[in-house]
């Protein structure tokens, strides 16, 4: 029998005789075997656990003074980020970029109904007048599902409150002609605007109401507090917020055409946060100029600039001021910038290449598209990304703007591209200069660079963002690191590992071999 070592001494063996298993991330990204790499082409080695998932920290920059306390951010397009979709990212730690396909004070609206949202206070209820009729607001329950409406003298928010009617009021009135006002209560619980959460829910509590209507100092109804809401309204303690004003954080984006400057000045006076100026080739002189214009009248804005896949754009954006860059050129779930541009780099090439640049000069970058789970997200932090893009992930939600629809059987919402013709077309339609956004050199032939098509129905973000914070927890735990700081450190350090993954070796990744099976991805 041959001699074997002394078992007791295996770690210390492999410190001292062994090189370290796997590559460093400088040697996956700088082999001359392979082209660019996509996150599909290699594989991060798992490291050693000895702390539980739940204490990872997620928290990341997004910008040179934006931390957020989950690195997700949502694409600036048509069919992903509208107010809802921004509220309920920034709700859970992310942010939201609303996108810019539509008139700048529609823009400039979304923007001030996320900075003014109030988590808890309903700031659109239903409304009905003193004149309403009883059958009127049962044909509103059947329809809507609510069986209680604040009563105000205009029929909306704003108007001086005079009742409530609940389905108490008015369930054995069976002649649908009486009014509102006959069965309406108006001996009123009512909270004083500005009232925080927990105290709008102590006056629920005492009162034993279902709803408590929060009104100005004339009297004016401005929102609904319902308890039934409260029941179920999850705290958001990592919520995205302005230390200043407490209220959640808003990016858009926008052009770089003339106009475009205009629509900023709507956007900041909303309450923007941070600016994401929307292009597939960031490195142009438009970009440089409004960069520069808009450092210097809006100073505390942050900005982000691109997209860039190079160092070399990323070093013009870095000079001009950008406080965050975005990278992605032709990695997109809806994308054919690279065929027909030929133009673009592999996501995790590019996503390595120009972080490597960039976080020496501590400007954060965010990894946009091309994100299709969370093992690509974990993927993309460790390559030096400090935030993920993400559009088909989110398209597709609740949250998501436009309606659901059937098709094979399958519950879809559309997803496309901002550059594809149809989003274009929309462009184009909208008579109001302001609107335009990208015929600037009076293209008379629309050229796409991105398709459109649907997604399956993923529920709410509410759910699915907090499956990604959990997951991406575990793949750090897996790796052995206990923050997404880490893992930029530890890669860059060469103590996490990595190893290319061959197509035999992707296949085996993926499940195989077997007759049926159903993907559930969470609960
Ligand atoms: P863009 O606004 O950067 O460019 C459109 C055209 O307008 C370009 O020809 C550009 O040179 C020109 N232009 C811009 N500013 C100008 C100015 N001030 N004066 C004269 N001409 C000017 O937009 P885009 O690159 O076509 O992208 C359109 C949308 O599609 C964006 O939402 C973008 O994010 C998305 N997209 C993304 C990718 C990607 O891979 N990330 C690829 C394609 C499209
Ligand atoms: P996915 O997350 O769906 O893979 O990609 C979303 C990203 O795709 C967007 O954030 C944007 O950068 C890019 N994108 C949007 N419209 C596009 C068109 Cl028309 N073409 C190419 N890329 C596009």
């Amino acid at each position: 029998m041959s001699a074997h070592f002394d078992c007791t001494k295996a770690t210390s063996y492999l410190k001292e005789f062994e090189t370290k298993d796997g590559l460093s991330v400088h040697d996956l990204m700088n082999s001359k075997t392979f082209g660019g790499l996509t996150y599909n082409d290699f594989l991060v080695l798992p490291g050693k656990i000895d702390f539980p998932s739940s204490v990872v920290s997620l928290e990341s920059k997004l910008t040179k003074k934006i931390t957020l306390k989950t690195p997700f951010v949502s694409s600036p397009m048509d069919t992903v980020t509208e107010a809802d979709m921004a509220i309920h990212l920034a709700l859970l730690g992310g942010i939201g970029i609303i996108h810019h396909n539509c008139t700048a004070d529609e823009q400039a609206a979304m923007v001030k109904k996320v900075k003014k949202f109030e988590n808890g206070f309903i700031s659109d209820p239903i409304v009905v007048t003193p004149t309403t009729t009883v059958g009127q607001v049962k044909t509103i329950r059947e329809n809507l599902g609510f069986s209680s409406f604040p009563v105000t003298e205009t029929g909306k928010v704003g108007g001086k409150l005079v009742g409530i009617i609940t389905s108490r009021d008015y369930q054995f009135t069976e002649d649908d002609n009486v009014t509102v006002a006959e069965v309406m209560t108006s001996d009123l619980v009512t909270g004083q605007q500005g009232l925080d959460l927990v105290s709008g829910n102590e006056i629920l509590t005492k009162s034993k109401k279902g709803k408590l209507p929060i009104i100005d100092n004339a009297g004016n109804l401005v929102s609904l507090l319902s308890r039934a809401d409260l029941q179920k309204n999850i705290s958001y303690p990592e919520a995205s917020k302005s230390f200043s004003s407490k209220q959640l954080l808003c990016g858009a984006a926008i052009g770089t055409i003339e106009v475009d400057k205009v629509r900023l000045e709507k956007l900041v006076a909303a309450g923007l946060d941070v600016v994401v100026l929307d292009s597939s080739q960031g490195n142009s002189v438009f970009q440089l100029n409004m960069i520069k214009w808009i450092k210097e009248t809006f100073a505390d804005l942050q900005v982000i600039a691109g997209n860039v896949v190079t160092r070399e754009q990323a070093a013009s954006l870095i000079e001009a001021g950008a406080d965050g860059l975005r990278i992605g050129m032709g990695s997109g779930s809806i994308c054919i910038t690279q065929e027909v541009m030929a133009c673009g780099r592999p996501q995790g090439t590019a996503v390595f290449n120009v972080t490597q640049f960039a976080n020496k000069f501590g400007v954060p970058c965010i990894a946009d598209g091309g994100v299709q789970n969370i093992g690509h997200i974990t993927k993309a932090l460790a390559l030096g990304a400090s935030c993920i893009m993400m559009g088909g992930m989110l398209a597709g939600t609740t949250e998501s703007p436009g309606e659901y629809f059937y098709q094979d059987g399958k519950r879809l919402k559309s997803y496309r591209g901002m550059g594809s013709i149809e989003a274009m077309q929309q462009t184009s339609t909208n008579a109001n200069a302001s609107t335009s956004r990208y015929f600037s050199e009076s293209d008379k032939v629309l050229v796409a660079q991105g398709v459109s098509g649907s997604v399956v129905d993923k529920g709410s973000v509410k759910k699915f963002v907090p499956y990604l914070y959990s997951g991406l927890q575990h793949s750090c735990q897996d790796i052995g690191v206990k923050s997404v700081d880490e893992l930029r450190t530890a890669t860059n350090e060469g103590v996490v590992r990595f190893e290319f993954r061959t197509p035999s070796a992707q296949f085996e990744g993926g499940v195989h071999n077997l007759h049926s099976y159903e993907k559930r991805l969470h609960n």
